[in-house]
């Protein structure tokens, strides 16, 4: 059965969630440009005044908003609110720069946990879940924002945040865990945990996970469900904008769900700034139409996904954004080609579908790029045949190789050799960015 936690504001016609949208921009503009000093600037300077802004058409009017713009006003210069109306800080997880504050209202918070019930409902929760929340609590958003999301729900949630692992399975086994919230780097590295100290998935309750904040292939989708026995769903969103449950999958796991009637999806071309037509692959594009303390407007993600407005399966009319396929700052230029981290992963579990122990180690050797993939080799893999370890390295190279245009070299590392994440995985060092720091 479907479940929605608001079926009237989810399943709204298109028109009628347009309408609410545009009512909601041309409130939003105004109250943004009377209290935030850069967006009047911004407006003023591109000669666009509120009462320009009527409706959902005239967003392509206005300024973008950047990290930037975050930076230059740190911590608190682009709030609308006094900081006496702020009930809560984040903290963006950024790590280059200086970090961002981002700030929510009570009405924030709440609309927040409503846009997390939203998520947990459309994989299948309801007050009957036991929530574990394995994303850190703190200043990222991912631990209390899902946490809050539970509660508003009416579900059972388990604050268990991040770290000590074999706790995190006698939890998940002793508490009768059902849906499960965590990076899905975490969720790998507790399924091999699994098979080192013998807990069997059927050991478990779980039947759900929202699985977000970093890049994934559906290749470690079905690692992961076959893992933990589990259907897997994608979850997004950013600290900026408000933190996990901007979107979410649907059972139909075909795109995540848009909270339009929070946030107007856009997608730009990052060079040229046009707005890019349905389908279309490019920079996802954000505007708060609900947020108090902090209303981002044309707020630049950086990530590359691609918006869908056809009709769901599920009854939800809300816009789907397709998995990002990278963020515009993780791009490698390699010898003059894009190559996005996650073509090399889908590659890499395209032969080896348990291949999720990996680091990519980007160089210059001779003025030349180069890209070595490290990946760890398990105790079951080969015998003592050395021509099967070769075999198996020039297969992965060869669908590497033909995945991303490049050549890339193999290294086989031994078994627990790379640091396990429990949050975001670090899956790529480029040596060539640290050179030119030193090297300056
Ligand atoms: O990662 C919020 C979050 C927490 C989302 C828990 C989902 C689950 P930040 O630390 O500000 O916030 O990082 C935001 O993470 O711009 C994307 O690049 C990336 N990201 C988040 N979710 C996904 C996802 C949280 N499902 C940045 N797929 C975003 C790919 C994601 N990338």
């Amino acid at each position: 059965m479907i479940k929605y936690f608001k079926p009237e504001i989810e399943c709204a016609p298109r028109h009628e969630l347009e309408a609410l949208q545009s009512f909601r921009l041309s409130q939003q503009i105004r109250r943004v440009y009377d209290n935030v000093k850069p967006y009047r600037e911004k407006m003023d300077a591109m000669g666009v005044k509120p009462e320009d802004i009527k409706s959902v058409k005239d967003l392509s009017k206005l300024p973008f908003t950047v990290k930037q713009d975050l930076r230059d006003n740190y911590p608190y210069g682009m709030f609308a609110t006094p900081t006496s109306d702020v009930v809560r800080i984040h903290a963006s997880s950024g790590t280059t720069g200086k970090q961002t504050v981002v700030g929510y209202t009570r009405k924030d918070i709440d609309i927040w946990a409503e846009c997390a019930a939203r998520a947990l409902a459309s994989v299948g929760g309801d007050q009957n879940d036991f929530v574990h929340v394995s994303y850190g609590y703190g200043l990222f958003t991912g631990g209390l924002g899902m946490h809050y999301g539970a509660e508003k729900l009416g579900a059972t949630a388990i604050p268990a945040s991040a770290g000590n692992s074999q706790r995190q399975l006698e939890m998940f086994r002793d508490f009768g865990s059902t849906i499960v919230c965590m990076t899905p780097s975490y969720a790998v590295s507790l399924i091999e945990l699994m098979k080192e100290i013998g807990m069997s998935k059927d050991e478990l309750k779980l039947k759900a996970g929202v699985f977000g904040a970093e890049p994934w292939t559906e290749e470690m989708r079905q690692q992961i469900e076959e893992g933990l026995g589990i259907k897997a769903y994608d979850i997004y969103g950013l600290s900026e904008i408000m933190g996990p449950s901007v979107s979410c999958e649907c059972e139909y796991q075909c795109g995540m769900h848009i909270c339009e009637d929070h946030f107007i999806p856009e997608i730009i071309d990052p060079d040229t700034l046009e707005v890019l037509p349905e389908g279309e692959q490019g920079e996802l594009v954000f505007t708060c139409i609900t947020k108090e303390a902090l209303p981002l407007i044309r707020y630049r993600t950086r990530d590359i996904a691609t918006l869908v407005y056809e009709p769901c399966k599920c009854g939800r009319t809300h816009a789907r954004m397709l998995k990002p396929q990278g963020r515009t700052d993780d791009m490698l230029i390699i010898r003059g080609v894009n190559v996005f981290p996650s073509q090399i992963e889908s590659a890499l579990l395209s032969v080896d579908n348990k291949a999720t122990n990996y680091l990519l180690v980007v160089d210059r050797v001779n003025n030349l790029d180069t890209i070595e993939v490290q990946l760890e080799i398990r105790d079951d893999m080969f015998g003592d045949n050395v021509k099967d370890v070769e075999a198996y390295k020039k297969k992965l190279k060869s669908a590497i190789d033909s995945a991303i245009g490049v050549g890339v070299s193999i290294k086989l590392l031994e078994p627990k050799s790379l640091a396990r994440s429990m949050g975001k995985a670090t899956r790529c060092i480029d040596n060539r960015k640290i050179k030119n720091k030193f090297t300056k």
